[in-house]
């Protein structure tokens, strides 16, 4: 069986320089519990990294999922950020409102991240009980809040990286 890989223990000394990033952080209230444990998450390891809470993250909270890439648009066109993490958490329901919302979603991100080379990162669960979501946020399967602000950090290093006039051959 393939090694399951759990970003939460990340290794400090490999996560790229972060002071000086602005983030920003859409979170729905849809399964609120859930929702502020990965927020907490999130801020506590960008802070950890470096990154100014008071002047350098931007949260912006919305109703549900659904409505995460819309703010997350807002927030690139409007403030000047250089990644926004998407935290949100979707629970399979008896109908299949849960897979709609969760594949919009998830290209709703993609595609911004595309088109606005921004990077928009994916923090949303996607579980089928509420166990399941409370074990990512904050249990025994780590924090993906955690795991969301690395990734965030990582890809704004890389997009700067790649930017660099270091490529131009
Ligand atoms: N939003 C979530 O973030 N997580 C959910 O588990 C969730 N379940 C929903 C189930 C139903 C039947 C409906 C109608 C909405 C649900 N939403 C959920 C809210 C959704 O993301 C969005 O806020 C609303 O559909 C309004 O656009």
């Amino acid at each position: 069986m393939a090694k399951k890989k759990n970003l939460s223990a990340y290794d400090k000394e490999k996560v790229p320089e972060a002071s000086g990033m602005r983030i920003g952080i859409v979170v729905s209230d849809w399964n609120s519990d859930t929702t502020g444990a990965l927020l907490e998450g999130a801020v506590h390891t960008l802070q950890s990294q470096g990154i100014n809470a008071e002047n350098d993250i931007i949260i912006e909270r919305v109703p549900g999922s659904f409505e995460l890439p819309q703010a997350a648009a807002l927030m690139i066109q409007s403030c000047p950020v250089d990644a926004v993490i998407c935290l949100g958490c979707l629970i399979q329901g008896e109908t299949r409102h849960f897979e709609f919302i969760a594949q919009a979603v998830a290209k709703g991100c993609m595609d911004l991240s595309i088109n606005t080379l921004t990077p928009v990162i994916f923090g949303v669960l996607t579980t089928d009980t509420h166990k399941q979501a409370q074990d990512r946020a904050g249990g025994k399967h780590g924090n993906k809040g955690d795991e969301a602000a690395i990734t965030a950090i990582r890809m704004i290093a890389a997009k700067k990286r790649l930017k660099s006039d270091e490529n131009i051959k």
